[in-house]
């Protein structure tokens, strides 16, 4: 398939870290002219996470609260049981939100749990939401299973470069998680891969995190830029911040270089004021998590996001605008149900002669 010019998978470090060396206001200037070639700049794309196995995780990720070699406090879950996971997608979608994101703290899925989670994509999905899910590495055939739930995003983070990378975990490698993100897209599900700012790391480490994302066959669908969530008990529990706008500087230059993208201003939305947020807004972050939790750290306020959309005009985007044909189709199936449900529906085609008509 061919595709626009502004649609590259050659990108080099040195070009990288040029626009990352831009003066401010000119690269605010390219991301802004990058993002309305392909979205509406007044719309951004809302979903909601749940932690739907918690902590006790044998990975040993230096940032993270659910890691099993690291005191951090955390209260373990089991994995949650299916009603409860599509009660709390329900909540979700009332509030608005058109994703829901299903988190499990594992290396990588057990043959015995798919069962659970492929049901919990089914009953999610009927719900006419979009599903995604992060459950760690997977195997062709757990991804082809996910896939025929009706999975639409998987979330599988590179994190950082591969440089920096084994200074962050060293209990898989980079080519780990490379082999399931090729799984994931073979499957025919869509991605949604990023990484972590503010873990120690160099600029340099920043653009060869991008470069990577930037120069996969085809570029994630979904782009999370997640701030460090210092952890108490974590090795990176006392990092030094990092700039806010140097934070700025990475969602623009994920922009730019990822332009039909939706790059999400994720973790960390805590510690920033709303004038940082508008920033990234402003940079082309066009998606954000929604809800009071992330995983196992909080999130703002549902109805400060909204009201931070409504001062600065931004709209959620509605799953229809995304067009996400299969989430539709399911929709329109559950609306179908529904309606039999509902006593007021008369079905013509098994209605009794008895049966009074309905006009
Ligand atoms: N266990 C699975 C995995 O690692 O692929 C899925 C869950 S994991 C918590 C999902 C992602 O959340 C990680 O890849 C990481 O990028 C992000 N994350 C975890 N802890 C974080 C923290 N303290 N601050 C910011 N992002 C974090
Ligand atoms: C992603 O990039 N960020 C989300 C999601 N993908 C799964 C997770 C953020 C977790 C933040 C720390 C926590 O709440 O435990
Ligand atoms: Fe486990 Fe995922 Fe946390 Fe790493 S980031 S410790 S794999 S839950």
């Amino acid at each position: 398939m061919t595709q626009p010019n502004d649609i590259r998978h050659d990108w080099t470090l040195k070009q990288i870290q040029a626009l990352f060396d831009l003066p401010f206001n000119d690269l605010m200037f390219q991301a802004q002219t990058a993002h309305r070639q392909y979205h509406d700049a007044n719309a951004v794309q809302i979903s909601t996470l749940l932690s739907i196995k918690t902590g006790a995780c044998p990975e040993d990720c230096k940032y993270c609260s659910q890691s099993g070699h690291y005191n951090t406090g955390l209260e373990k879950e089991k994995l949650l049981e299916i009603e409860r996971v599509v009660k709390e997608a329900q909540a979700a979608k009332e509030k608005g939100a058109s994703r829901f994101c299903m988190g499990a703290a594992w290396r990588s899925p057990r043959e015995k749990d798919m069962p659970y989670v492929l049901e919990m994509v089914r009953q999610v999905k009927s719900l006419g939401m979009e599903t995604c899910m992060t459950l760690g590495m997977l195997d062709k055939d757990q991804a082809e299973s996910l896939r025929e739930a009706g999975l639409d995003y998987y979330n599988h983070n590179l994190d950082t470069s591969p440089e920096y990378y084994n200074s962050i975990i060293t209990t898989r490698t980079y080519q780990d998680r490379l082999d399931t993100l090729a799984n994931v897209r073979e499957a025919g599900m869509k991605v949604c891969c990023g990484g972590i700012l503010g873990m120690g790391e160099s600029r340099q480490d920043r653009a060869g995190l991008l470069m990577q994302l930037a120069n996969l066959p085809d570029h994630p669908e979904s782009v999370p830029i997640n701030m460090l969530v210092k952890i108490a008990g974590t090795p990176l529990g006392e990092t030094d911040d990092i700039d806010p706008f140097e934070f700025v500087r990475t969602i623009a230059v994920a922009r730019i270089i990822m332009p039909k993208s939706y790059v999400r201003l994720s973790a960390g939305r805590e510690d920033m004021n709303d004038q940082m947020q508008s920033l990234c807004y402003l940079a082309g972050a066009n998606s954000i998590f929604y809800g009071e939790k992330l995983l196992t750290t909080a999130n703002p306020e549902a109805s400060s996001d909204m009201k931070l959309f409504n001062r600065l005009g931004i709209r959620p985007l509605e799953l229809r605008e995304e067009a996400s044909d299969e989430a539709h189709e399911a929709a329109l199936q559950q609306a179908i149900e529904d309606q039999k449900r509902s006593h007021l529906f008369h079905d013509a085609a098994n209605a009794s002669t008895t049966s009074s008509s309905v006009n």
